[in-house]
């Protein structure tokens, strides 16, 4: 991969070539829940070996330029010793890290403050040291009738500001992850207000702490209908919806815009990709940072046995490749069969 000399080299690195990001940094309550749903008890040895599996996956190289860890993977060496963060070198991928620690309720409307500003300074100086050399924070924004509320997204988008500064001064690049949350029976209308909100006030409060957009990238959510919606948005609306949006808000010298799946299929996360990279326009990479719509179809085909690992690793090979083919609008649905 080079020397990377600066973090708008780095930002550049990850989402070069229609590359995109691994969300692999589940936290263990969620790691349990995913765990659940394959019968697999989730424990230290058990993540460390299904994460291990994803990592030596061949089609990580050429097609993912970052993996997102959990505190736990970035200290973690594979079965045979090598640390996780040497095999997701290894790939031509660098690592980061999940900075944030999780959601505190707001009121009684169901809406979160995004924790973890406190000893972030410390943490972020272990982090370093450690080898990640890109971070991400995650903010909430939940959609209901009289949500969001303005406390909400002014008070979580300001913790997002800070933590990009502070990131940076730490020479990482910060990932900034407003997610507009699908859950919901709200229209394709509402998610686009609550994610113009979102942004437009997340990037006036980056301008107003210094940050350097072009050392930063942006995870959002695609523009949608809720997930309980009586009417669902097409995959050209999403696109024009979803591109219109960041449009509006999103600077042009930012590097890249690696969004979030949120609970999409793999196929549809896959299909709003590529339908807005063909309809094009903008400057930035727009690019994927998916959990779920990534791993799914490894996770299922893994089952927790080694001896399906090679399927495993097929499944997530062939999504990471997928979304890279989105990512320069490329990809055709007759590439799934
Ligand atoms: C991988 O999951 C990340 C968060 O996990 P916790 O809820 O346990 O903290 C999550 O932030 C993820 O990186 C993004 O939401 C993207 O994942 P999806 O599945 O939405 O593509």
């Amino acid at each position: 991969m080079g020397d990377l000399n600066n973090i708008e080299e780095v930002a550049n690195y990850i989402v070069a070539d229609g590359k995109g990001i691994l969300a692999a940094d589940e936290s263990n309550p969620t790691c349990g829940k995913r765990f659940d749903s394959i019968g697999v008890d989730s424990n230290e040895e058990s993540r460390r070996d299904y994460r291990e599996m994803l990592f030596r996956s061949e089609g990580m190289k050429g097609n993912i330029g970052g993996v997102i860890l959990f505190d736990e993977t970035i200290r973690q060496e594979a079965e045979d010793g090598t640390p996780l963060i040497n095999i997701i070198l290894d790939q031509g991928a660098l690592p980061g890290i999940k900075v944030d620690q999780g959601l505190k309720p707001i009121g009684e409307s169901g809406e979160s403050l995004t924790q973890g500003l406190e000893g972030l300074d410390e943490r972020l100086k272990e982090y370093y040291s450690l080898g990640a050399r890109f971070t991400k924070w995650r903010a909430v924004i939940k959609v209901g009738d009289l949500l969001p509320t303005d406390e909400a997204v002014v008070s979580n988008m300001n913790a997002l500001a800070e933590y990009a500064k502070l990131v940076q001064d730490h020479n990482m690049v910060p990932m900034v992850e407003p997610e507009v949350l699908m859950d919901g029976n709200h229209s394709i209308d509402h998610c686009f207000e609550a994610t113009a909100r979102s942004l437009d006030c997340l990037f006036n409060l980056l301008d107003d702490k210094g940050v350097n957009i072009k050392g930063t990238i942006l995870k959002p959510n695609m523009v949608t209908s809720g997930s309980e919606a009586p009417i669902k948005a097409d995959i050209d609306e999403v696109a024009n919806q979803t591109i219109k949006c960041l449009k509006m808000y999103v600077p042009d010298d930012l590097p890249g815009v690696t969004f979030l799946s949120g609970g999409q299929s793999d196929l549809d996360s896959t299909a709003h990709l590529d339908a807005m990279n063909k309809i094009g326009g903008f400057t930035w990479k727009l690019s994927f940072s998916y959990g779920r719509a990534l791993q799914q179809a490894a996770l299922k085909a893994w089952m927790g046995k080694k001896e399906n690992s090679s399927l495993a690793q097929k499944a997530l090979s062939h999504r990471a490749h997928m979304n890279r083919l989105a990512s320069d609008g490329s990809w055709s649905a007759s590439l799934e069969n």
